[in-house]
């Protein structure tokens, strides 16, 4: 029998807008642990600074709030110390593409068995809707008064030009989709990435439920190559929803470590007969 949902709450009340995206996100969460059966106990989750970040203490897990940018990071270390722990980072477009940019490159081409949940709101939400890198170019946005002078920046783009193993894109406003897509990601053997699309009606109104109803299509299964998974992850016309390409063929990080298995770590030679008692003098 699974987990009952109630088993993964806590009793701080969520402080987000009314409407906002993280509101289901995070239940979506809750959800998709109950449903594979991992106790609170079993989960890793690192959160961002950030709107996101504020799911951090709403949800029973190991939680870790790191610093703006870092959430990738603390979830590779995790999953290192401890590979039987599932492990989730949860993370803005903001801190994601800007402040943690390289993380995510370095999550991605190392295959890292985790799993990165992006809420996409297009904006810096927290610190009042300033332009990320996924606001649409000329749009007018706190600070930019005459619109985004710069082009925007497409997650799929460039996570699937590192060869990334699993892209999926979910909505905030899709529970049952955004816990399916959650599963295929958490069951994917390499580093996952899930860009979710979140509604932020306090600052990226536009992107509201009507429109995404009339933007969004459901992509009945992946695509079978890389070059087919970038055209398909395009928003331009149609925005296409679900697991967009998958490769279970690449090993993870740790399943290409086939030389450390079984070997017993020792000092090299020369820490060994290192002399620290110069050092510890200064403790006395
Ligand atoms: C290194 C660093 N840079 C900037 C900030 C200020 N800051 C805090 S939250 C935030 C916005 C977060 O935006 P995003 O990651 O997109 O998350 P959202 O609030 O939209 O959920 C910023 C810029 C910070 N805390 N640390
Ligand atoms: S500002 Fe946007 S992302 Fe932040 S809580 Fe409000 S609706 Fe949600």
């Amino acid at each position: 029998m699974a987990i009952p949902v109630t088993e993964y709450n806590t009793n701080v009340r969520p402080t987000w807008c009314v409407g906002c995206g993280n509101y289901a996100i995070n239940t979506a969460i809750k959800k998709t642990l109950s449903e594979l059966d991992i106790k609170p106990n079993q989960a890793f989750i690192s959160f961002d600074i950030g709107c996101n970040g504020n799911g951090a203490d709403k949800i029973k897990v190991n939680a870790f709030k790191g610093l703006h940018g870092r959430a990738i990071p603390l979830a590779i270390g995790s999953h290192l110390a401890n590979r039987k722990m599932t492990v989730i980072a949860d993370i803005g477009d903001g801190g994601t593409l800007h402040e943690g940019i390289e993380h995510l490159i370095h999550a991605v081409r190392s295959n890292y068995n985790i799993t990165i949940l992006i809420h996409n709101n297009e904006n810096f939400a927290l610190t009042t809707g300033q332009a990320t890198a996924t606001t649409q170019e000329s749009k007018p946005m706190y600070g930019l008064p005459d619109g985004k002078p710069e082009r925007e920046m497409y997650i799929s783009d460039l996570v699937l030009g590192q060869r990334a193993t699993f892209f999926a894109r979910a909505y905030s406003g899709d529970m049952l989709q955004m816990i399916e897509i959650f599963k295929s990601a958490i069951n994917h053997k390499g580093c996952s990435i899930v860009e979710i699309l979140q509604y932020c009606p306090t600052y990226n109104k536009e992107a509201n439920p009507e429109w995404f109803a009339q933007k969004i299509q459901k992509l009945a299964q992946p695509v079978q190559s890389l070059e087919e998974a970038i055209k398909t992850s395009k928003t331009e016309e149609k925005i296409n929803t679900g697991v967009i390409y998958q490769d279970q063929s690449i090993p993870t990080f740790y399943d290409r470590l086939q030389n450390r298995k079984n070997i017993n770590t020792e000092l090299v030679e020369e820490v060994k007969n290192y002399d620290i008692s110069n050092l510890l003098k200064y403790l006395d």
